[in-house]
């Protein structure tokens, strides 16, 4: 017998392991990112278009900030069991949008659960979702569109094991470590360990930032329907990110409504490296000391300074009181009167990573099609002393830290996928809306950053200009990547509605 979907969402609250209201939430709220709705603000937002928050699964809308999240990766050996343990005992524990926005109303551990191809086949459902990138795998992606190096990915996802992940986020890991025994004894006989990866915040004044040290998940778009939003910010429709939502418009299973594509990578940061190439190609500004100068080179590769300050508005010092405003640290778009955009590198480098992967108003009209809601978190330890004295990442997997990183997108195709392979590492396709100057002293460079010289090959040398204020024609080139894949999955992440009436069997 089938409950509805409100009473699932009774059952929910009642079957959190921990049944005590929480007093903090399960988010971390650095005052430089955007503040996520009110219930009450997103409630109105979404009625006005008729988005149902309490049927998408919380991870996609609400962005990085997550304290503490388990990806756990599994393998579906007995679909059978499986569907009907997902109805009966997992779907109770999934955890909705509406939920996440109220800290009294949040689970102990918030619950996410997401499925590759892999995972859809072996559950008999053969729907087209319309992705082909989804169907095909991320595996299909490496080395032409990712520019991946294949011998550097995890085996488990090069493998063909990856069913699906569960999403499990708290403030503790001891919480997210009882619901991952919940969720394991509830799935007893019917899945089996992949692969898992632990994320967590960074410790005291890094909350927030990522491993480089930079201030991570400021300029995530504002969502018709459920944010309200601030200076500066893209409001886009819900489409983009939700499928069968006002914008999308690819034809798909009705029962694929709300759900959306899932983009998951494993980008290990090389930060002992990163620091060491940051101090000896450190800028020459007299006014400001040797530290600050390498400062200075690392916010103009990546377009905001480790406060989160955006280098076009502050392009040689940084300035803590504007990256701590949301109503100012977003509100940029790479013009400037009296300066040609085409050509203007004494603000934002072209190649800078926030520049590169959301080039706002260098493209006319503005992009509305390339977009993502990043949603991932930190994970490893932080850089170790011999690490830092050698200027080189330990070769001990316990040491490797990077980004786990996870994007949502309506169309892997027009999101990741595209950002990654038509931006980050395409050192010349802008659109800019001025006459292109072809000089090649100011052609763009790839993603100092992220993106990668050559299409499945590691350190290829990279060779933007701009970086350099005072001679913004000046090529520094960077001869490693400082972010290494370590590979991935696409997964298809339902509405609750959906795991309800399609992914499970009744019970
Ligand atoms: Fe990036 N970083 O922490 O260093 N990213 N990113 N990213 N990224 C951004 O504005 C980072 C990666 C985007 O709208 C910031 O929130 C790192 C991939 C987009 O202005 C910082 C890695 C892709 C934006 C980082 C990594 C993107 C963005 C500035 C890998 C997509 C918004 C903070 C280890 C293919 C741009 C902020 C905008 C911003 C970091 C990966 C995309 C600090 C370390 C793979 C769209």
């Amino acid at each position: 017998m089938k409950l509805s979907l409100a009473s699932f969402l009774v059952a929910a609250v009642a079957l959190q392991p921990a049944l005590s209201v929480r007093t903090n939430s399960l988010l971390i709220d650095p005052a430089a990112l955007p503040a996520l709705p009110s219930a009450q603000q997103a409630a109105s937002a979404s009625a006005d278009v008729g988005l149902n928050l309490t049927n998408i699964q919380g991870d996609i809308l609400i962005g990085m900030k997550k304290n503490k999240e388990l990806f756990f990766f599994f393998t579906i050996v007995n679909p059978t069991l499986f569907r009907s343990q997902l109805g009966s005992g997992i779907l109770p524990l999934i955890t909705p949008t509406s939920q996440l926005l109220a800290v009294d109303t949040q689970p102990t551990t918030a619950v996410n659960i997401a499925f590759s191809q892999r995972g859809l086949n072996a559950l008999g459902i053969t729907d087209d979702l319309g992705d082909t990138a989804f169907t095909n795998g991320q595996i299909d992606n490496v080395a032409t569109i990712l520019g991946d190096e294949t011998s550097n990915w995890e085996p488990a996802f090069a493998g063909t094991g990856i069913h699906g992940v569960f999403l499990l986020a708290s403030d503790t890991i001891d919480n997210v470590n009882a619901t991952l025994s919940q969720v394991q004894n509830i799935l007893n006989g019917s899945i089996t360990e992949a692969y898992s990866l632990q994320g967590q915040a960074r410790p005291g004044d890094e909350q927030g930032h990522e491993h480089f040290g930079f201030m991570d998940g400021i300029s995530n778009p504002a969502v018709t329907g459920f944010s309200t939003p601030l200076p500066g910010q893209q409001v886009l429709d819900p489409g983009l990110f939700l499928l069968g939502e006002s914008g999308d418009l690819v034809s798909r299973p009705s029962w694929a409504k709300d759900g959306s594509f899932l983009a998951f990578r494993q980008l290990q940061q090389r930060v002992p490296e990163f620091n060491a190439f940051l101090v000896d190609n450190a800028l020459s500004n007299p006014n400001l000391t040797a530290d600050q100068n390498a400062e200075l080179l690392g916010a103009r590769m990546m377009g905001r300074w480790k406060s989160g300050a955006p280098v076009d508005l502050a392009p040689t010092v940084d300035d803590p009181v504007l990256a701590a405003d949301p109503q100012q640290n977003n509100n940029f778009n790479y013009t400037h009167p009296g300066f040609d955009e085409a050509t203007d590198q004494t603000h934002c480098p072209f190649s800078a990573h926030v520049r590169k992967t959301n080039p706002r108003s260098d493209l006319n009209p503005e992009d509305t099609a390339n977009h993502i809601i990043r949603a991932g978190i930190p994970y490893g330890p932080e850089v170790t002393d011999a690490e830092n004295a050698s200027n080189v990442s330990s070769t001990d997997p316990s040491l490797e830290r990077g980004l786990a990183f996870v994007a949502y997108q309506s169309d892997i195709n027009n999101g990741f996928a595209f950002l990654q392979q038509n931006w980050a590492n395409n050192a010349n396709t802008r659109n800019l809306k001025l006459t292109w100057n072809f000089s090649p002293l100011f052609m763009q460079g790839i993603d100092p950053i992220i993106g990668t010289g050559g299409l499945g090959q590691a350190d290829v040398p990279r060779t933007p200009s701009g970086l350099d204020p005072s001679d913004p024609t000046r090529i520094i080139t960077i001869n490693q990547d400082f972010v290494v894949s370590r590979g991935g999955e696409y997964f298809f992440s339902p509405s609750l509605s959906a795991i309800q009436n399609t992914l499970s069997l009744g019970a």
